[in-house]
């Protein structure tokens, strides 16, 4: 072995200890503890080792958080300066302090103009949940108690709590206790598995329709806001049709109904531009942001609120009773703003959009464009997923075909690559400072996965 480290313990004696104490994320606790998870021991710029000594190029940017890539040091000196000067305090008891401000100064900069207030959480579910209550608050201050409803899509993905959970669409979640009441939803606009004989453009605006039809089904007095994905992250990396989003904004705004956006995934750059409601060109009243804001070195999330909403809080709602312990925590701001700043000023986005987002784009059409496995790559900046189909022709997709992308997820692990697996979708989202070679390596080991599933399927 050539490691970077020194293993402190045995594989077995880690997994052992793990199975021992903890119930994993969306798992068979069983099953994992039989098979033995695999423990990650080190990352540097885009790349992984595990405890056996072998290497990944992490084409997630971890829970597509890792913007900056592994190991900067300007991040990790960046909390030690800050622990060192004031490791805690919060924004309770009419106190702030320096690192929130600044972070805020700078992530203002970077919106657009129409958004000024922020209430900071750590993570993105909290940020949904902070959501619902900040927008009822909202509409009680407006007089309008009674808009209460948040509408969702099916196969959304807001995070995990309670709240978060109901507000995303995942079924699976509601029936384990994740629902709560008046919460709605509507159809995803996922064109390539629903779309039928409709092109694209009328499949969007058929879904953006259905946003229309569930608020007079409940009455635009009784709903709240709409809460989505600009693209649909853990459901899929399903972008919608063009038509969509326009169609969406009007309809919100007809009806005086809050466009919430979760930027939890598509902020901080990962579209090419910083926010993904830039990319799609729509204007959303509230983004909730987590992940890539401290490029997960930290956890730290937020919602987001525009001039509008934050002048009817400040100038007319009084005591707004909520906060978090660690909302601002002055240690992931720290780490927040030394993020920001290096997106910022080593152009990392710009990058994104302008080289290293359409190479990769030109790659994926050369390598997978006739495979006859893939029939759709979607996606723009450093963001891409290839759609496993059984007939082209007619968009027939396999029955198991989720069990074809965990298969081809797990070939990803033993070439060396972290590829996604959804729902017959395989799923790249590589750290914002990955370089061409790496975007190569990252394509070339994903097509040897590809590759070997398509072999299982009967396609090569
Ligand atoms: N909103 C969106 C859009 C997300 O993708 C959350 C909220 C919740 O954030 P926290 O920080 O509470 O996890 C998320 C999280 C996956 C995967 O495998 C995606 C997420 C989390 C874990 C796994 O796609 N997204």
């Amino acid at each position: 072995m050539n490691l970077p480290f020194e293993p402190q313990r045995q594989t077995q004696d880690y997994q052992a200890s793990d199975a021992a104490h903890h119930i994993h994320a969306f798992v068979d606790q069983k099953a994992l503890n039989a098979e033995g998870p695999r423990v990650m021991v080190r990352g540097e710029g885009l790349y992984l080792w595990d405890s056996e000594g072998k290497r990944y190029l992490d084409g997630m940017s971890g829970l597509w958080c890792t913007q900056l890539g592994y190991g900067r040091k300007d991040l990790t000196a960046a909390a030690a300066a800050q622990m060192d000067q004031l490791a805690y305090y919060n924004m309770f008891f009419h106190t702030t302090h320096p690192a929130v401000i600044e972070l805020s100064e700078l992530l203002f900069s970077l919106l657009p103009g129409h958004y000024s207030h922020v209430i900071y959480t750590n993570s993105g579910s909290e940020a949904n949940e902070v959501l619902i209550r900040t927008v009822r608050r909202y509409w009680q201050v407006l007089g309008k108690p009674q808009k209460k409803i948040m509408i969702g899509r099916w196969n959304g993905y807001h995070g995990s709590t309670l709240a978060a959970s109901a507000l995303g669409g995942m079924k699976f979640m509601h029936e384990m206790g994740g629902l709560i009441p008046d919460v709605a939803h509507i159809d995803e606009p996922y064109w390539y598995a629903q779309g039928g004989e409709l092109t694209p453009a009328e499949f969007g605006r058929r879904c953006a329709l259905q946003l229309e039809e569930k608020i007079l089904e409940l009455g635009a007095q009784n709903v709240a806001g709409f809460i989505a994905e600009p693209f649909q992250g853990a459901g899929g990396m399903i972008f919608p049709p063009e038509s969509y989003w326009p169609e969406i904004q009007r309809i919100c705004r007809q009806y005086d109904v809050l466009l919430c956006a979760d930027e939890v995934i598509g902020g901080f750059g990962r579209t090419g531009e910083w926010f993904a409601h830039q990319h799609f060109g729509f204007e959303p009243d509230t983004l909730s942001i987590a992940k890539g804001l401290t490029s997960g070195y930290l956890p730290m999330g937020g919602l987001v609120l525009s001039k509008r909403m934050a002048e009817a809080l400040v100038e007319r709602g009084g005591v707004f009773a909520h906060g978090l312990t660690y909302s601002g925590h002055p240690v992931a701001a720290a780490v927040a703003l030394a993020n920001l700043k290096a997106l910022r000023d080593e152009g990392i986005v710009r990058q994104v959009k302008d080289d290293t987002g359409p190479y990769l784009h030109t790659l994926l059409h050369e390598v997978f464009g006739n495979h006859p496995l893939i029939g759709e790559i979607q996606g723009t900046g450093l963001l891409a997923a290839l759609q496993f189909v059984e007939d082209k022709g007619t968009r027939k997709r396999f029955a198991n075909e989720n069990d074809l992308a965990w298969q081809c997820r797990t070939f990803g692990f033993e070439e060396g690559v972290i590829i996604r697996s959804t729902l017959g979708r395989m799923i790249m989202a590589p750290a914002l400072v990955a370089s061409r070679a790496e975007l190569d390596e990252l394509v070339d080991k994903t097509r040897i996965a590809v590759d070997r599933t398509a072999r299982i399927a009967g396609k090569l």
